[in-house]
């Protein structure tokens, strides 16, 4: 028998809202899952459930593989899971701020000293992969199509191919965990094939890399579905870590979730990691930046789910669109010059040369010529 443990909320929905893009430490919670439990709220919801130890390392070893490099380029578009704004965590694009809140804010570009149209939150080793269902801004004068794929799938199809058994092996413990919503997921999901991953309930993957989210619920999935979570430690890198569970401190319990275990979890309720805590002293060469912000440790998490606008793209005519819209992708998937560290050593030394010059760019520049030419892998 998998234990069953019951929660209640220890703070009111009111004073949980106003602590998004903060920060709960491991002392903020009563219970710590380390094994296999179902938790429900008092009012019998299911909240999650743990399994450990359930993907083979066969699996594990090739999602990291596929996922290591896209998880670490950081990304400013996480908004409050990464937390209050924090100059040390901005692009290093950012100038002057303007019409700052808590953790998003508009801001003076210091290449171009012109205002951004965009809103900006702290960097965050984090990425999306699979597909999505919204028009890549870059592209939306040009008649593309709403849903697309993923820079990442455009770009590493191999990758991507090789991490399709895990995503699968992921989707069976959802099934058999959460079987009433995994049938909704299954059935909206499959009723855009061109955008599911292989036969699962998932469209689209997140992949975060030492990582530690701030408090948030996720956004843009299916409502009727469930979060899927797994974690990966990379073993080339021995910054070893405990810690950094995945909590929800309205009541008081967080999961330990380590290599080969599975979490189905409530991703519309407000959740955020614990502080890492260190193993051992930093190994390898990372910039200062990196340290301070603890983006070096061995945590590669995964997060399934399907779009909840994936479904727009049910029947489309993809002909009406501008010519392979739907297989294209904007941007990128890194900040260049925030992944210096990148480790390739294979690379050619005219590759490093041209990489140690792109790096020398101003990152807004990087961004265009990554959107507007086939020029930069
Ligand atoms: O890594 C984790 O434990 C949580 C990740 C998460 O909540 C997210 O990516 O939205
Ligand atoms: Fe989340």
């Amino acid at each position: 028998m998998v234990k069953k443990i019951t929660v209640s909320k220890i703070m009111s929905d009111s004073e949980i809202a106003s602590k998004e893009g903060e920060h709960f430490d491991e002392k903020h919670y009563k219970t710590i899952v380390d094994e296999d439990a179902d938790v429900y709220t008092t009012d019998g919801k299911l909240l999650l459930k743990l399994r450990k130890k359930v993907f083979p390392k066969s699996l594990t070893d090739k999602a990291l593989e596929s996922y290591r490099k896209v998880a670490k380029a950081k990304k400013d578009n996480r908004g409050a899971s990464a937390g209050k704004l924090d100059r040390n965590k901005l692009p290093t694009y950012v100038g002057e701020l303007v019409n700052k809140k808590k953790c998003r804010t508009g801001f003076i570009s210091s290449v171009s000293g012109k205002k951004s149209s965009q809103l900006v939150g702290n960097l965050a080793p984090s990425n999306i992969i699979g597909y999505y269902d919204k028009i890549d801004r870059n592209y939306a004068k040009k008649n593309a199509a709403p849903c697309r794929l993923t820079a990442f799938n455009r770009d590493y199809p191999e990758l991507w191919d090789n991490s399709i058994d895990f995503l699968k092996a992921a989707d069976r413990q959802f099934k058999k965990l959460v079987p009433e919503a995994h049938k909704k997921q299954l059935k909206q999901c499959q009723a855009v094939p061109d955008f599911a991953i292989a036969d699962t309930a998932f469209s689209t993957v997140t992949v975060n890399y030492s990582w530690r989210t701030a408090l948030h619920k996720d956004a843009g999935d299916y409502m009727d579905g469930f979060g899927n979570l797994m974690v990966i430690e990379d073993h080339e890198n021995p910054n070893k870590y405990r810690g950094a569970y995945t909590g929800f401190p309205q009541y008081g319990v967080a999961a330990n979730v380590r290599t080969g275990d599975f979490l189905a979890m409530d991703v519309h309720e407000w959740h955020a990691n614990t502080e890492f805590k260190p193993v051992n002293k930093v190994k390898g060469t990372y910039k200062q930046k990196d340290v301070d912000n603890q983006w070096h440790y061995n945590r590669l998490s995964i997060v399934c789910y399907l779009r909840e606008k994936m479904i727009r793209c049910k029947d489309m005519d993809f002909s009406k669109y501008d010519q392979k819209s739907h297989k294209m992708s904007g941007g990128g998937y890194g900040d260049i010059s925030e992944n210096k560290n990148i480790e390739n050593n294979n690379v050619s030394n005219v590759d490093s040369l041209k990489k140690n010059i792109f790096n020398l760019l101003p990152v807004e520049w990087i961004k265009h010529i990554k959107t507007n030419f086939d020029l930069l892998d």
